[in-house]
């Protein structure tokens, strides 16, 4: 068995597990990233598209912001289209300085991996049977397969970076975790097209149902339509999804060639704590959001700071207070994004006709917030991100 050793031992490399990566080695600690999949899965799962600042920031500080600088689109508003008419909010009327930024997630997988290689960082691919070992005590491993071949990576630190439906959660013992999940009854259609986008980022509700209108360039688009949990995507030719998209958000949209057609499940998921012993976990490996509030992405980010921000108080000053206080302050912006997403979820999608009541209040939910300043005001400083 082949033996490594290192600070931190990483597993996935998403967003949060190679933004931890590159954050410690640009502060001098290094780590190595175990990863499943190969470098071409990882670097063309389109997703998440909306950044905050302050994940700007962070991709700033680890020096991977060239690309995003350039390409990079800056946004101080979104619309909400609402009963036929469209709402401008202008985050700049509520928030000063704090825009959002339309970057693909694929493009920052693909400057970290790049990043990381450059800097000769350790990063392995198709590490099959990842499995952690004594995270309880001052000396937790990992162990994998690659290539057939069994390796172990001895290390001070576990960072659980593997999404969702990773390992890592599930390896905490048996009551150490409480867990918080609702699940919605719906989804999201999503497509990439190579089509101009609308200009602004458009969040439409609809009696037919919720779409969103984004973009990842000016010649190509990023869409969504709320569909069914369980929605059969042979039944939406693209023409279906272009007249829908149309009707929904009012906007005589342009077509163009799909290059990507997914639907997403609607989950608010948060695991509690995310810190067993010398484990932590970070990312969608603790918590999923429902995309409506643009969360997903910048909470990984946000996470992975305050993991980095106490890894480096360890190994500068031997002192674990960041450590011991991580769960508690991930959690504490975790939560309140959590009640932001399923506000903004409720009030923007169509729940059936199950409960006519509810339904007349989440339109009267909206009608306030687009005639208040003072809910605009929330809305907007709850969309370009609480600070860290
Ligand atoms: P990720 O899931 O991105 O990365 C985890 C990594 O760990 C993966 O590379 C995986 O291969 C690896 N891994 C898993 N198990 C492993 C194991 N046992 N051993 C080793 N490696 C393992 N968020 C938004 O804000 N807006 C959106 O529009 C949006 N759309 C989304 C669409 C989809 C289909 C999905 C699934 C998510 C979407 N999200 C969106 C949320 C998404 O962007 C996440 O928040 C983001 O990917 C979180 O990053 P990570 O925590 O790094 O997890
Ligand atoms: C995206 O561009 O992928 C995007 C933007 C805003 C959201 C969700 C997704 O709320």
């Amino acid at each position: 068995m082949a033996r490594s050793r290192t600070q931190v031992g990483i597993i996935g490399a998403g967003p949060a597990g190679l933004l931890l990566a590159q954050l410690l080695h640009v502060r001098g600690i290094d780590s190595i990233v175990l990863e499943r999949r190969d470098r071409t899965y990882i670097e063309g799962r389109i997703r998440a598209g909306a950044l905050e600042q302050g994940t700007v920031d962070l991709l700033r500080e680890a020096g991977v912001s060239d690309r995003l600088d350039k390409l990079g689109l800056v946004h101080n508003g979104v619309d909400i289209a609402f009963r036929g008419r469209r709402h401008s909010i202008r985050f700049s009327d509520f928030v000063a300085g704090r825009p959002i930024t339309i970057y693909g997630q694929t493009e920052i997988v693909k400057d970290l991996v790049a990043a990381r290689l450059a800097a000769g960082g350790d990063l392995r691919f198709e590490a099959e049977n990842v499995a952690i070992h004594d995270a309880d005590t001052n000396r937790p491993s990992l162990t994998c397969e690659r290539g057939g071949a069994s390796e172990q990576i001895v290390c001070d630190f576990i960072a659980g970076c593997d999404g969702f439906h990773g390992m890592s959660r599930d390896s905490l013992p048996q009551g150490h975790l409480r867990v918080y999940e609702r699940l919605y009854p719906f989804a999201w259609l999503g497509i990439l097209a190579e089509a101009p986008p609308a200009e602004r980022l458009t969040y439409a509700r609809h009696e037919r149902g919720f779409a969103l209108c984004s973009m990842r360039s000016p010649q190509r688009s990023r869409h969504y339509l709320q569909c069914a949990p369980e929605e059969d995507l042979a039944l939406w030719s693209e023409d279906r999804i272009w007249t829908e998209l149309r009707l929904r958000s009012g906007i005589d949209l342009p077509s163009g060639p799909l290059l990507e057609k997914s639907v997403t499940p609607m989950r608010s998921f948060v695991a509690e704590p995310m810190r067993f012993g010398r484990l932590f976990l970070a990312g969608d490996a603790a918590h999923i959001v429902p995309p409506t509030g643009a969360k997903g992405l910048n909470l990984a980010a946000s996470d992975v700071h305050y993991l980095c921000e106490a890894l480096v108080r360890y190994y500068k000053s031997g002192d674990s207070a960041g450590l011991d206080a991580y769960s508690d302050r991930a959690l504490a912006r975790i939560w309140k994004a959590q009640r932001f997403s399923w506000w903004m979820t409720s009030m923007l999608h169509v729940f059936g006709r199950s409960d006519p009541f509810e339904d007349r209040i989440r339109q009267a939910e909206l009608d306030y917030v687009l005639s208040s300043q003072a809910a605009l005001r929330t809305l907007a400083e709850n969309y370009v991100g609480l600070p860290f």
